[in-house]
């Protein structure tokens, strides 16, 4: 395959584009990434020099340069990953999701149609589904309903993923996955935020009861998701990926406080995130039984796994926690 990877600089594409180069290194990989605040090429500084891998700066809504990068290295398959992805930046500048994540996918679907491409997956999320009671999961054919921006952007790129399915016959399909965790996790999310937060002695914001509930998945049980959805996925359909692994927002910030030995004292409950979804939880089954899908981490061993990068990769996340960083941490959480 040719695939042109966009977003492959930031969190999951960046496992992704690792992933691929140690499974398929036949395969050719162009990133084509923005490097917005959240793209870091020093996420992909040992692959740099891969006769097979590619890196261009680029925006999704640029439609001529996304052309033009088809063409030169006859792509045959687009993997989306490029969008704005937290949640309560989605809450201060909702324009900015719109842009990258509605009007960015409508041109790469149509730069795909516009070139055949043999196939077009849109890595979406289960929040597009909405929020769930003390009960049940999302499956497949639960109605969409977003409650954030990020959210509703996220779920009309994969309206529009739809029509030019049903309308155009594109081979397309969506992934919609939950809450992923591991290495290269930009620190304004829960786990990193938590984990270097600690390291740095300072306090650990905890959103409302902190008793909401996410479903937790190693990313690279992720990427290996996609790449069978790559592989076999059928025409046109949706696949949930998650691997019932709930947990409670606060329980999760107690153990990375405990695993590191600090202090509990650093635990600030603060105000909670407007709209906030209560809970989380995907029926896997049908990647499960349809594509043989089955996740190979759990989370005891992924959170120490992922804590440890971490102590590892102190240079890494120092260097991102400076500058622009910090005038969104101030803005978010005061001073502290
Ligand atoms: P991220 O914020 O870490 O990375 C996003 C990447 O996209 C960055 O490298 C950024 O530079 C790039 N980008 C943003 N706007 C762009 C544009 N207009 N043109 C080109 N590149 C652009 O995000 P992530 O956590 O790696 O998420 C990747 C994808 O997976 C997103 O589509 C997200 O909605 C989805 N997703 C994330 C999770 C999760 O837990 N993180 C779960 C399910 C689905
Ligand atoms: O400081 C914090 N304190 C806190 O209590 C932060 C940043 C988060 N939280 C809570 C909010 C959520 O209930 O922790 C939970 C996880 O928050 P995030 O890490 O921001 O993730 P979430 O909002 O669940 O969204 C993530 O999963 C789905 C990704 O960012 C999305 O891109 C993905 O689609």
């Amino acid at each position: 395959m040719k695939l042109l990877v966009t977003g492959g600089a930031g969190f999951i594409g960046s496992n992704f584009v690792h992933h691929m180069i140690k499974f398929h290194p036949e395969d050719t990989i162009v990133n084509y990434d923005l490097l917005t605040y959240a793209g870091n090429l020093e996420n992909l500084k040992d692959i740099e020099g891969h006769p097979n891998y590619h890196f261009v700066r680029g925006n999704i809504c640029n439609r001529e340069l996304v052309d033009y990068v088809i063409d030169q290295f006859d792509i045959d398959t687009v993997v989306n990953f490029a969008a704005e992805s937290h949640v309560d930046r989605s809450i201060t500048e909702p324009d900015l999701f719109v842009k990258s994540n509605v009007l960015g996918t409508q041109t790469l679907l149509d730069v795909a149609k516009s070139k055949n491409i043999n196939k077009y997956l849109q890595i979406s999320t289960d929040e597009v589904y909405g929020s769930l009671g003390a009960d049940g999961y999302f499956t497949e054919t639960t109605p969409l309903a977003p409650n954030s921006p990020y959210s509703s952007s996220k779920a009309s790129a994969d309206l529009m993923v739809r029509a030019y399915y049903e309308t155009f016959g594109m081979n397309v399909n969506i992934t919609r996955c939950s809450n992923n965790y591991g290495p290269y996790h930009f620190p304004e999310k829960l786990i990193p935020l938590v984990v270097t937060n600690a390291l740095e002695g300072k306090e650990l914001p905890v959103y409302g009861d902190g008793k909401n509930i996410r479903d937790w998945l190693y990313v690279e049980d992720h990427c290996a998701a996609i790449d069978l959805v790559l592989h076999k996925g059928k025409p046109g359909e949706i696949y949930n990926v998650g691997g019932h692994n709930e947990k409670c927002n606060i329980d999760i910030v107690e153990l990375i406080v405990d695993t590191l030995g600090k202090s509990r004292d650093l635990i600030k409950h603060v105000s909670d995130r407007l709209g906030h979804d209560r809970r989380y939880a995907i029926d896997p089954t049908k990647i499960e039984t349809e594509l043989g899908w089955k996740p190979q981490f759990n989370f005891d061993s992924g959170i120490k796994e992922t804590i440890q990068w971490y102590l590892d990769h102190e240079d890494w996340w120092r260097k991102i926690k400076s500058g622009e960083y910090m005038d969104y941490y101030k803005m978010q959480y005061g001073a502290k």
